[in-house]
């Protein structure tokens, strides 16, 4: 017997994905982007976690790529209300970036070459919830989207995922980035719908 609940999408062969409240399914990939796409090459490339002491962790490109890394298939969900099924990326877990890295920290606030900056509890990029993704769709990551490398954080709405990402730094206090200075959610739950402050 067929079983078909609301809300959920089925594609023949494919497994199920579910839509989050409010939201549409797309095939594109639409790009959004607060102001113009900056240019990193990979030889000047570097990622840096700071914690709350000050003490730093660095990697350029080389040193990056030579870390393990895994290729998850994640939805999107853009607070926009687009959501993309089941996009392929590579890229490496915070959980190995974060391995050696002491702190007492709850909070990050997440920054890009650009400027732009968004804010998540530490424990929302642990645990196998995100990454720092290089490939996409078995692909170099294209630079609108995020190229060298972007913050991949699919539990969240998609602006979360912080595009040439540069560094990570590490609160006792949450600090909010971006968007959620100028009214988007706090945590922003797709699920939850939580894409505004108040929600
Ligand atoms: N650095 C940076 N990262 C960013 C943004 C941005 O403007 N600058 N936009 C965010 C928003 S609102 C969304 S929806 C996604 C869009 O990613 P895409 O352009 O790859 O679809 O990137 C997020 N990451
Ligand atoms: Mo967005």
């Amino acid at each position: 017997m067929a079983v078909v609940s609301r809300g959920f999408r089925g594609r023949p062969g494919d497994t199920h994905h579910k839509l989050p409240p409010g939201q549409y399914e797309t095939t594109d990939f639409p790009v959004l982007s607060a102001g113009p796409t900056p240019r990193v090459d990979r030889d000047a490339w570097e990622f840096t976690i700071r914690t709350e002491t000050g003490a730093r962790h660095s990697w350029d490109w080389a040193q990056f790529m030579a870390l393990p890394s895994q290729t998850p298939t994640v939805d999107l969900h853009c607070v926009t209300k687009w959501s993309k099924f089941a996009t392929e990326w590579q890229g490496v877990s915070l959980d190995v970036l974060l391995e050696d890295v002491e702190t007492a920290a709850e909070f990050a606030l997440v920054h890009s070459y650009g400027g732009y900056t968004t804010n998540l509890p530490l424990e929302d990029l642990l645990d196998g919830k995100a990454w720092i993704a290089y490939r996409y769709d078995g692909e170099e990551l294209a630079p609108e989207h995020g190229g060298p490398a972007r913050l991949l954080v699919p539990h969240l709405y998609l602006w979360k995922s912080a595009k040439w990402v540069r560094g990570i730094h590490l609160l006792l206090e949450d600090e909010p980035g971006f968007w959620e200075s100028a009214g988007y959610h706090d945590y922003g739950d797709p699920w939850r719908e939580q894409r505004y402050q108040g929600d």
